[in-house]
């Protein structure tokens, strides 16, 4: 092997195993929303400049056939937990279905389980409540916007890209025009400075770190570009081309702290962003959804650096990285990892290495990568799924296949990416491949049936937790209704959802339901609207009539609270104190209602606390 991944474990005379100082740290960067097209490095006729990006490119190890789900929560959970994201319950990016439950490990648990200290810097979009928040799931620190990103529902107030206000390790901090090389404030500039505050202090401890950064940027909305945009350029290329510069800081920070040979620095975006090479695009089930670039650079590992790039072509996925970076590093699982959390992704070590005596043997080569496109809040069997496996005959991949279907009532597709990227050849009426669609039809009942054992459960925000003493409940996560961005908020879109909650305890709980976020109650009340433009930077808040609410809190068929109230409309909100709550799972209903009894705007926000707990 000509590589040296491997690193000194030093034994303690009570045997326990304590690593180096010398292992490497590790940086996750994930920029939102790019792929291929916006990339020189791929498209030289990019709206989009790229520099620092393409030769991050040049320089690393480049994984041509990496796929990741084709929107954001989804990529996300699969990431973390290294498993596929339908089977660890995240399938959309609202609706429930993007909070993690509770009991999946993520690559953070196993980080810190290892002795890194573990920071996220970031858009999570997989929970703000305990028990998904991030500090609840490894991460000892944590710099992030709340919800699918910048004016999303659950998010501060107002936040766009160029004005927001984010949370700190559960601080409030107002983003400000930092001293940092970059004209003005922006969303991106200030999280990259976080993430070098993170690493400059684990390095003054000298203590390995795992980094996870993926930027809220470039996801929509674009109101205005960052202040340093070229000329002419509009706000989604600028926003992308801020973050090649930002990459380029980060590239010069890990230069000037003399941290880049040691660090392993991988690159990958969270979906397909736009027809290009590939066929469709973000939320797609084609490889234009899935397929993104992903790149990884250790010098100190022999992985790329100056000279050393170079292509690595075999069908990797989101889920590989957890497990492959537990192989290159030598990282032992969190102790008792339960069966039915069993890792689905597989590393993929072998294929970086470059002695080609190291087969990475038939179980690597064999296996098929599931990925769909469900983005419904209930599983569907059939719907916008890809199967895709390489074919190999020694140590050549001799097909790219992928299996295709939109739904129960369509046909099933059969592409090689290899001779056909843009997938304009459906081959599955083909004789000469009826052995490998039978093959990939059946992992992908294998996969099915994996997500069905556990499609109908619900994960639960955990209400009146010691962690989690006032919880902002979301219209974000509602079940059965869409009402996840400022926008909707400000317009007071009309609707109703359930959410699937938890009480920690029996007892007495309060409930405030209101129609505007706490941070505006000095400007508005549930009648009047707060000042300012918010999400696309043109949308008015506007006032709805709130007359009356009401509140249905119930369990199988318990009906604990059914109850509606005359709200005081110079208010801001309207209590209901619910006693006699029993401790564990429940349903969460809320109403407003206007003037003429009518269902009016939606109770956006609602923030329960525990009055005694018994
Ligand atoms: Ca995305």
């Amino acid at each position: 092997m000509k590589i040296l991944f491997t690193f000194l474990i030093v034994l303690t005379l009570s045997g326990q195993a304590v690593f180096s100082q010398d292992r490497p740290n590790v940086v996750i960067l994930m920029p939102d929303d790019v792929s291929h097209r916006v990339f020189t490095y791929y498209n030289p006729d990019s709206t989009s400049q790229t520099p620092n990006i393409d030769k991050l490119a040049e320089t690393s190890i480049r994984l041509t056939d990496f796929h990741v789900s084709p929107s954001c929560a989804p990529t996300r959970a699969a990431f973390l937990t290294g498993r596929s994201n339908s089977v660890a319950g995240i399938w959309h990016t609202i609706a429930g279905r993007s909070l993690l439950r509770n009991d999946e490990l993520t690559i953070a648990d196993v980080f810190k389980h290892n002795g890194y200290a573990t920071g996220m810097v970031g858009k999570w979009h997989l929970g703000d409540n305990y028990p998904f928040r991030p500090k609840d799931r490894g991460f000892e620190y944590v710099a992030w916007t709340k919800g699918g990103g910048a004016g999303q529902q659950p998010d501060y107030w107002g936040n766009m890209h160029h004005s927001a206000h984010y949370w700190v390790n559960d601080e409030l901090v107002e983003m400000t025009d930092e001293d940092d090389g970059l004209e003005g404030a922006f969303l991106t500039n200030s999280m990259f400075n976080r993430a070098f505050e993170f690493m400059e202090d684990n390095q003054n401890k000298n203590k390995p770190f795992f980094l996870y950064f993926p930027t809220a940027a470039a996801h929509s909305p674009w109101p205005k570009g960052p202040a340093d945009a070229r000329p002419g350029v509009p706000a989604k290329p600028a926003t992308v081309e801020n973050i090649d510069k930002n990459i380029g800081r980060l590239m010069n920070f890990l230069d000037d702290n003399k941290l880049a040979e040691n660090t392993i620095l991988i690159f990958f975006t969270d979906n397909g962003s736009g027809e290009f090479i590939y066929r469709g695009g973000k939320i797609s089930f084609y490889d234009g959804g899935t397929r993104v670039p992903s790149y990884v650079r250790w010098p100190a590992g022999g992985l790329g650096g100056e000279g050393k790039g170079r292509d690595v072509t075999p069908l990797t996925a989101h889920m590989d990285w957890l497990p492959t970076l537990m192989d290159i590093i030598g990282l032992e699982d969190v102790p008792n990892r339960p069966a039915k959390l069993k890792l689905h992704g597989q590393s993929f070590k072998n294929f970086l290495d470059t002695d080609p005596s190291n087969d990475p043997g038939p179980e690597f080569k064999d296996r098929t990568v599931t990925i769909c496109n469900m983005r419904k809040e209930n599983f569907e069997k059939y719907r916008n799924v890809s199967v895709k496996k390489d074919e190999w005959d020694g140590n050549t991949i001799t097909h790219k296949w992928r299996l295709t279907r939109s739904g129960a009532k369509s046909n099933w597709e059969l592409w090689d990416v290899l001779a056909d990227k843009a997938q304009t050849q459906n081959l599955i009426g083909d004789p000469a491949h009826a052995a490998i669609v039978e093959e990939l039809k059946q992992a992908y009942e294998d996969w099915y049936q994996l997500v069905a054992e556990r499609a109908d459960e619900f994960p639960r925000t955990v209400i009146g937790h010691p962690a989690e003493p006032i919880t902002q409940l979301n219209s974000h996560d509602f079940h059965k209704q869409e009402l996840w961005n400022h926008k909707l908020v400000a317009e007071g879109a009309t609707g109703s959802g359930f959410l699937a909650v938890e009480f920690a305890k029996p007892g007495t709980y309060r409930f405030d339901l209101r129609r505007w976020p706490k941070e505006v109650e000095d400007q508005s009340t549930l009648t009047t609207a707060p000042s300012g433009v918010v999400y696309d930077g043109k949308t008015v808040p506007k006032a709805i009539d709130v007359s009356s609410a009401r509140i249905k809190i119930w369990n199988g068929d318990d009906v604990y609270v059914d109850e509606r109230k005359d709200a005081d409309k110079d208010a801001d909100g309207v209590t209901f104190t619910v006693s006699d709550l029993p401790a564990g799972p429940a349903f969460l209903q809320t109403w407003f209602y206007n003037s003429a009894g009518e269902m009016e705007g939606a109770v956006y926000y609602n923030y329960a606390s525990p009055v005694s707990l018994k």
